[in-house]
Order: structure tokens, then C-alpha cells, then sequence
């Protein structure tokens, strides 16, 4: 009997420590951090076997609605990797473990359609014994409390799975959430941006800004101009995006409700450009003779806009976001005042009426006439406060990046400078701080290609992804946001997104 007790002893604490440990590391667990959250700590039991996403009477979505069917496929594999049927893999069975499931209400359809600048990304969900629901206003919404979903559903040492009793009420704090790839400094294979769209859904990132082409390469496959790929891609087969390409890109987005939003960077920035398209560049001059170097589109002759007017009717026809993003940063002046006649650029870009344009901050800083509607987006770094209280002063509707540029990198956390951002801190009226839609975070290309993206990305990009959503006051200290974010780290290794540490530790499932 002593020889017992002396055993039975430790064997007790220890699990008291585990349950300590586990409640410890699952309150909160949700990144971002939805606007209210409360969670107990009773859990229940999930059984894979016994668990389903399920359409609610009341929901306008039932089965067929593309974007929710898929989106349970998804989820189920995400909540339970190690489940496929048949398998044993599976923990012994516990017979008195209720069916679970997580049942959809969503009040409008739009299953087909496309999430925009008004979508309404707001849910509720409630989870208690043997069932959870979800409502929401889209299926958008919808997509986004599956995730937090997926977020609350954790493992024990034995493999067994929990939740525990959880009410979210939940929606963005910016309609405007983006990240921004640039597929011109280097190419990134089609796996890696819709492994990047995976992981943006994760975060609740809603739109993909596709800075695809640029100076050194033009990856855009277009179906009027085919010479533009054909020689001013780093190779014409291997190094473009097909029209097929970009329509599995704009679906893969459209079924994690992000939008992608393409960026024909102009009248700079187009080097690449003049390769397939002679006459379009303009010659730079030395004294009264050109210097055999070229600058910005050439804004002197016809053929410059019929070109504009083409590609960019192409480019509204290919991508169906209501927004385009024009570039109009960093325009070699000297170029254009070398040579005779330059007249004013972006005011003859009439052919996008029914679009709604992005510029780089430039245009604005250039003191061009600019469309009332136009959204202008804030790079530069030093002085963004200031812009952004001009800027909005202006009645412009503006992005943050400049503090995101993550493909800046520094040793130590850097994210935790992201986290500290107050898009909203800056002097103007309560009129002008609604003025800020959101931000961006950008991933520029210089130094980066597939094989440094994720690391680079992840999970960095996840301090802007919480400014953007979550509520300002509940996210000020970063130090209490850390746990979170190692756990939502480890998360992503789980789910196969090569997240870098953000310091000394350890995750269950590490990255193999
Ligand atoms: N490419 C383009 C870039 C940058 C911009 N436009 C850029 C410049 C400096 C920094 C970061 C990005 N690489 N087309 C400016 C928007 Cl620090």
C-alpha cells in the first residue's frame, strides 16, 4: 500500500498541472482578438466522428452554397488533421460523448458573388455543450467565425479534442485589411500566393493587393498584349501568370471572402512595360539628343493612351474588385522635364470611371487634381501622421502601409513595433479619422522570393492583422498580446504556414 501511495502521489500534481495548463492556454486563444469575447472554463468533448458543420433552418445559405461548402471541407480538416475515416488513428471512443454540431445561420445570400468594401464581415457565435452557432449578416461573416472557431478547438496530451463554452461577438475594427505581394522583383510561384491567401484568411486579412508587375518583369500574361510577358517576364513560359493563373488566384481569394485588388503601377515604375511595347516609355534626353535610357510612360503621344485605355479595359474586365490601384509613385520628373512637351499624366486616365482607383501618396504629394473618390495610400514612412491629416483634411479616403513594411527585417521582435500603430492617432476631426478605411501590409520584393516569403510573412504580418481588426483599447499592450501570438504561431506551423519564432520556446507540432 506505501509502495502505491508513493506513486500516486506525483501522478495526481501532474495532472493537476495539465489542467492548469490547458485552461491557461486557451482562454483568449483567438487571433485576432475578437471585439468581445468570454469564454468558461468548462469544455466539451468533440469527436470528429460525430461532428459536422451544419446549415441552420432559418439560414438563407443551404447546401450548394459554393463558398460554405467548401469553407466546411476546409475547416474540418484544419479542426482535425489527424481524422480520415477508417483510420486508427483515432482516440478510443467515448460513448457518451454528444453529437456536435456547429450550425450556420446566415441572413443574406451571395454565395456566388464577390466580397467587396461594404461587405459585412460581422458574426456572432456561440458555443455550449454538444453545440455551437454561428450567425452572421454574409456568408464573408460567416467565414470569419469559422476561423475564430477553429482557433477555440484544441488537443489534450491524449490527442482527445475540446472546446470550451465561448460567446464571440465579433466584426472589423477597418473595412480595409491588406497585404501586398510583389510578383515583378522576383516571381512567386502560383502555390506560393494562394498558400499566401490561406494564411491571410487565418489572420482575417481581406485583401490581397497584387503589386504584379513593375521595373524588372512583367508577369501578367495579357490576353490584348501578349508581348508585354512574351519579353518583359524574367521568362515567357515559366515566369508569367496566365489568365488561368490569375482566375484560380481571384477564386482561392473569393472562397476565404479577401478580395484582390491589382496594381498596374504607372507612369513610373514600368521599365518592364517597354520592352513588349515600343514607343511607350519616354526617352530621357541629355541636352538637345536622347541619352538612350528611358523614364516614365510617355504622356506626349496618342498611342500612349490607346494603350492605357486597352490594357486597363482589360485589366477591369479580368479582375472584378470594384477597386484598381494605379501606382502613380515615384515618377522620374527629370526624365519627363528632359524631354519637350510633358503634359499632366493621371488626369487622362478617364477610361476607369466605374472603378474606384488607389494611389500611392505621390499623386497627392505632386498636388495633381485628384478624383474626390480616389483612395490614396500612405508609404512613406517618416511623416505619415501629418500626410494622413492632410490627406484627410483633403476629404480622401486613405490606406496606411508605411508603417508595415514588413519586408524590412531587424533583429529581435519587430512585430512589436506593427502592434504599436494608431492609424486613428493623428490631429483631424472625428469626420476625418472615419476617413482611414484601413491598411496594408507589404511584402516588396527586393530581397524576397518563395524561399524566404513565409518566414518573412508570418508571422509578422499578424501584429497589422490584429491593429486592423480588433478593438483598440482591448489590443494596447503587446506584452499581454504575446502568449497569444506564440500560440497563434504555433497554429500556423500545425497548419503547414513556415511562421519564423517570435523567441526562445517550443511548439507542440513543430515544423518538419
Ligand atoms: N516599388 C514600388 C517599391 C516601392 C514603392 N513602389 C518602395 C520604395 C521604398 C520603400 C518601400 C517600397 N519597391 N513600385 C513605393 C510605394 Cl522603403
Amino acid at each position: 500500500m506505501a509502495h502505491t501511495g508513493i506513486h500516486s502521489q506525483p501522478v495526481r500534481s501532474c495532472l493537476l498541472l495539465v489542467v492548469v495548463s490547458v485552461w491557461v492556454q486557451q482562454v483568449d486563444g483567438v487571433w485576432p482578438l475578437p471585439q468581445q469575447l468570454d469564454q468558461s472554463a468548462d469544455r466539451n468533448s468533440l469527436s470528429p466522428q460525430r461532428f459536422s458543420f451544419i446549415y441552420g433552418r432559418d439560414s438563407a445559405a443551404q447546401t450548394g452554397c459554393s463558398v460554405l461548402d467548401a469553407a466546411f471541407k476546409r475547416y474540418f480538416s484544419i479542426i482535425f488533421p489527424d481524422f480520415t475515416k477508417g483510420s486508427g488513428l483515432l482516440m478510443s471512443e467515448n460513448k457518451s460523448i454528444r453529437y456536435t454540431s456547429v450550425s450556420m445561420s446566415v441572413k443574406t445570400r451571395g454565395c456566388d458573388g464577390y466580397p467587396d468594401e461594404d461587405s459585412d464581415e460581422s458574426y456572432n457565435l456561440s458555443v455550449s455543450e454538444g453545440q455551437a452557432v454561428l450567425r452572421s449578416v454574409t456568408v464573408w461573416g460567416a467565414l470569419r467565425g469559422l476561423e475564430s472557431f477553429s482557433q477555440l478547438v484544441y488537443q489534450d496530451d491524449y490527442g482527445s479534442y475540446f472546446i470550451n463554452k465561448t460567446e464571440i461577438v465579433d466584426f472589423p475594427r477597418f473595412a480595409f485589411r491588406g497585404l501586398l505581394l510583389d510578383t515583378s522583383r522576383h516571381y512567386l510561384p502560383l502555390h506560393a500566393i494562394l498558400k499566401t491567401l490561406d494564411a491571410m484568411a487565418y489572420s482575417k486579412f481581406n485583401v490581397f493587393h497584387w503589386h504584379i508587375v513593375d521595373d524588372p518583369s512583367f508577369p501578367y500574361q495579357s490576353r490584348t498584349f501578349p508581348d508585354l510577358s512574351n519579353k518583359g517576364a524574367f521568362h515567357p513560359f515559366t515566369h508569367v501568370y496566365t489568365q488561368s493563373d490569375v482566375m484560380r488566384v481571384i477564386e482561392h481569394a473569393r472562397m476565404r471572402g479577401i478580395r484582390v485588388v491589382p496594381e498596374f503601377d504607372s507612369p513610373g515604375h514600368t521599365l518592364s512595360w517597354g520592352k513588349g511595347q515600343p514607343n511607350l516609355l519616354t526617352p530621357c534626353y541629355k541636352g538637345d539628343v536622347p541619352s538612350g535610357s528611358f523614364g516614365p510612360v510617355d504622356p506626349t503621344v496618342d498611342t500612349t493612351y490607346k494603350f492605357m485605355e486597352s490594357l486597363l479595359k482589360e485589366v477591369k474586365f479580368v479582375f472584378p474588385d470594384s477597386y484598381v490601384h494605379l501606382g502613380g509613385d515615384e515618377v522620374s520628373f527629370a526624365c519627363w522635364q528632359s524631354n519637350p512637351n510633358v503634359r499632366t499624366f493621371m488626369e487622362k486616365m478617364e477610361c476607369l470611371k466605374t472603378k474606384t482607383s488607389i494611389v500611392w501618396q505621390d499623386v497627392f504629394d505632386y498636388r495633381e487634381r485628384i478624383p474626390q473618390d480616389t483612395v490614396l495610400e500612405i508609404w512613406k514612412g517618416e511623416t505619415y501622421q501629418a500626410e494622413l491629416s492632410r490627406m484627410t483634411q483633403a476629404g480622401h479616403r486613405v490606406l496606411l502601409s508605411a508603417p508595415w513594411y514588413i519586408n524590412h527585417i531587424s533583429y529581435g521582435q519587430d512585430w512589436r513595433n506593427s502592434y504599436a500603430v494608431q492609424p486613428q492617432n493623428f490631429s483631424g476631426t472625428e469626420e476625418q479619422k472615419k476617413l482611414v478605411i484601413g491598411g496594408e501590409v507589404a511584402m516588396w520584393g527586393e530581397y524576397v522570393d518563395a524561399t524566404n516569403l513565409n518566414p518573412r510573412l508570418w508571422p509578422r504580418a499578424c501584429a497589422a492583422a490584429e491593429r486592423l481588426w480588433s478593438d483598440e483599447e482591448k489590443t494596447l499592450d503587446a506584452d499581454l498580446a504575446f502568449p497569444r501570438l506564440e500560440k497563434f504561431r504555433c497554429e500556423l506551423l500545425r497548419r503547414g504556414i513556415q511562421a519564423e519564432p517570435l523567441f526562445v520556446g517550443h511548439c507542440k507540432h513543430e515544423y518538419d
